[in-house]
């Protein structure tokens, strides 16, 4: 059978499913993380992704594909890596970039057996990337850097500097923090150790804690700067000094100066305030010029609720990333986003009176695009109230918290399944006196991505239990808001 119909067999179970979203990508069935090895070759965007074919939990680590003309709409492909028995990544191909080596497409990843964490290769011929062939000599490192007492070894970013390669792999220092350890080679298969990049310190809480180690980094130069993303984990749910260690699984950058084969850090901000719901991030640069991010959007339910769904993990909208003046990270779901617009609807409400909460008629559903300006006015919050049911027993809020200065996405009450999980997600949302917040919202089924003033976005998800939690509301509260106008499109499947 060919593999686009196999996959569509496989999709074809999930059709009256209520949760799973149809404009973000996501394989044909059971489990994925993070994105892989993600490359635009010969004018197709390719997206390799950690899978499991076994089912809907991690384990048995593949490379799935895709590929997209246009990064919104894709195409299932066969799968591009798979262990080799008694190779060393036989338990596991874990994450990794692609790089053009002089017109040959190479992956630099992680392969995984006997507790063995160790960089590999793998080369494809000109086939659209759908063959891929590892290096015999593999792994390409044997081992970590003697030394060095490490919290794990793994994950690549990989940069050309005039003739020679440089890699960073993930890797975390014991007792100090998280690190990108820097390697270089001339030919991809021989790699000499440098020193660290940079290295976190595990102790510090500010400006943010950067755990024990950090996974999937990704360096890269941007307007005059370098920035590095992070993925932090921890090993060891007790900081010194603190009762409980800060949630751990959340991304986060740093933007600073990279000279002498050093990166200094000079601002570190998250990258997605929604924790585990936008983690192990990678970012390329595509043939425009441009640098696209995507994250892998976790669950919010139960492993007994993921193996009857017969899925479990999300990609993320691509996500165009800029630098600001302002030393921080714009961040904008990519234009293509808005050939997925549908028939589009309008609300406005000049002021919102304390303490109530308006359903915006005309504006419903579960797979739209909300684009919302606010003028906070007098009121301590204002926002929207999404996927609500009649009577609102059911409902999300995404809202301004003028008080704290904060952007919430609060999914305590999303759904009245108590096997899914519900959280206040908060992030630093900037907004001057009198200055106008500027919202958008995707809500894709079970997937809500937040983007608020070009730079701060939070990521979530919601189940809710009944077929009529669609409705929108703005609300106000504390006082009396000033206007709010509200654009909303459906949203087409990229299927
Ligand atoms: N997932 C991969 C690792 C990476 C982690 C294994 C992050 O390579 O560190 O599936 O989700």
């Amino acid at each position: 059978m060919h593999f686009a119909e196999r996959a569509q067999r496989l999709t074809a179970r999930f059709a009256n499913d209520p949760h799973r979203p149809q404009y973000h990508f996501l394989p044909p069935a059971n489990w994925m993380n993070d994105p892989n090895g993600l490359i635009q070759w010969r004018g197709k965007y390719h997206m390799f992704y950690q899978y499991n074919p076994n089912g809907p939990f991690w384990g048995t680590i593949e490379w799935g594909h895709a590929i997209s003309s246009d990064l919104v709409h894709w195409a299932h492909l066969p799968v591009a890596l798979v262990p080799t028995p008694g190779g060393p990544d036989a338990e596991g191909c874990w994450s990794g970039c692609a790089i053009d080596h002089d017109g040959t497409p190479t992956f630099i990843y992680t392969g995984f057996a006997d507790g063995k964490e160790r960089p590999c290769i793998a080369t494809s011929r000109d086939d659209g990337l759908v063959t891929w062939e590892k290096w015999p000599g593999n792994p390409v490192i044997q081992e970590p850097p003697a030394g060095l007492e490490l919290t794990g070894f793994r994950d690549h970013s990989a940069w050309k500097e005039g003739d020679t390669w440089y890699q960073v792999v993930g890797a975390g220092i014991k007792g100090l923090g998280g690190t990108a350890l820097l390697y270089r080679s001339h030919d991809l298969r021989a790699w000499e150790y440098m020193h660290p990049l940079c290295v976190g310190d595990r102790s510090k809480l500010e400006p943010l804690w950067t755990g024990a180690m950090w996974e999937c980094v990704n360096f890269f130069a941007l307007g005059d700067r370098h920035v590095l993303v992070i993925s932090v984990w921890d090993d060891d749910p007790l900081l010194p000094g603190f009762a409980h260690a800060p949630e751990t699984l959340f991304s986060a950058y740093m933007v600073g100066t990279y000279k002498d084969h050093l990166f200094t850090p000079e601002a570190m901000h998250y990258l997605d305030f929604g924790g585990r719901h936008f983690y192990a991030p990678q970012s390329f640069e595509d043939e425009r010029g441009r640098r696209i991010l995507f994250g892998w959007i976790q669950e919010g339910r139960s492993k007994a609720e993921q193996l009857e769904a017969g899925w479990s993990g999300v990609m993320s909208l691509p996500r165009g990333l800029t630098l600001r003046e302002d030393g921080r990270l714009g961040i904008e779901p990519a234009a293509e986003l808005q050939t997925l617009r549908a028939s589009h609807s309008h609300a406005h409400i000049d002021s919102l009176a304390a303490n109530t909460s308006v359903e915006l008629e005309g504006i419903s559903g579960d797979t739209l695009e909300l684009s919302a300006t606010f003028e906070p006015g007098d009121a301590l919050r204002v926002g929207l109230k999404v996927r609500s049911s009649p009577g609102g027993q059911e409902e999300t809020l995404i809202y301004y918290d003028v008080e704290s200065g904060q952007l919430v996405l609060d999914t305590r009450r999303s759904s009245l399944n108590t096997e899914t999980e519900g959280s206040l997600f908060t992030g630093k949302l900037s907004i001057a006196p009198g200055e106008q917040v500027h919202l958008r919202v995707f809500l894709d089924r079970s997937v809500i991505e937040v983007y608020a003033q070009g730079t701060t976005c939070i990521t979530g998800r919601v189940y809710p239990s009944r077929a009529d939690s669609q409705t929108i509301h703005a609300f106000a509260e504390g006082d009396n808001s000033g206007a709010l106008s509200v654009e909303s499109w459906e949203m087409r499947s990229i299927w």
